[in-house]
């Protein structure tokens, strides 16, 4: 993917907006997530290992909240099951553009994969083996999570996946100081300015809602998953798996 670097709260702001998947997110979004969360990388290439590993021939791979696809491309490189395909859904259509031509563009690979520009929660769920909300979840209301992830859970095959990963929140001030703290040294060292940072933040305060670790857990419990375990966490960034 190119790198176009993310300048987009560089510059002082009269008013910051609630932060939106635009064409000029769209634009920069693998230097802004690269740059923005700690142990992403890491985070794409395993999810397409654990994909090959769950996907079940003649099933349905979801990718929730796709952006530009780095887990759609993840998993149909690693998947050798018959008959798999992916599904990749977004509702920002800048992403969904930009996403289906960075497909295009991705030779070698026989998984399909289908882009939708639809809201996720309209999406029906089927005969999934493995589903992926990385870094989604905390862009949905949290009252509607609940209903999703339990909608999610009856979707999916037996033995089946769901790999769910967020900014997490502490319980605990001293913790939750000690990981902002560390994320912020983090972006800082990633070349963001704190006014960056600031402007960031803010507009993100009402769009991205992060929970804890326990809520998480007790969610994909109720929802109906055998079991979920954290299999990564860097800083206050986390991903679950949750089996069925
Ligand atoms: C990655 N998974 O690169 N329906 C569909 N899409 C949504 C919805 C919704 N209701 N709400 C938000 N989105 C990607 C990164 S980014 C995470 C995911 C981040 C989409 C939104 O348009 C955006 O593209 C994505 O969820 C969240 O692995 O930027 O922190």
């Amino acid at each position: 993917m190119t790198k176009k670097p993310d300048v987009i709260y560089a510059a002082p702001l009269n008013k910051i907006i609630d932060f939106t998947f635009d064409e000029r997110v769209a634009e920069v979004f693998p230097d802004m997530i690269q740059r923005s969360v700690p142990g992403y990388a890491m985070m794409i290439s395993t999810i397409g290992i654990m994909a090959a590993r769950y996907a079940q021939p003649g099933s349905h791979c979801y990718d929730l909240g796709c952006s530009l696809g780095a887990v759609s491309l993840a998993m149909r490189q690693q998947i050798s099951q018959p008959d798999c395909d992916i599904v990749a859904v977004d509702n920002s259509l800048a992403m969904v553009e930009r996403g289906r031509e960075l497909l295009s563009r991705d030779q070698g690979a026989t998984v399909p994969v289908t882009m939708i520009c639809a809201d996720l929660r309209d999406i029906v769920i089927e005969n999934a083996s493995v589903v992926v909300l990385n870094f989604t979840l905390q862009f949905i209301p949290p009252v509607e999570r609940q209903r999703l992830l339990e909608r999610i859970c009856q979707g999916v095959n037996p033995g089946g996946i769901l790999i769910l990963s967020e900014k997490i929140a502490f319980t605990e001030p001293v913790k939750q100081q000690f990981h902002d703290q560390l994320h912020l040294d983090f972006k800082r060292a990633n070349g963001y300015s704190d006014l960056e940072i600031s402007q960031k933040r803010t507009a993100l305060e009402k769009v991205m809602i992060p929970e804890t670790l326990a809520c998480h857990q007790q969610r994909l419990q109720t929802a109906g998953f055998t079991f979920s375990t954290v299999w990564f966490q860097c800083c206050n960034f986390a991903s679950l798996v949750a089996i069925k």
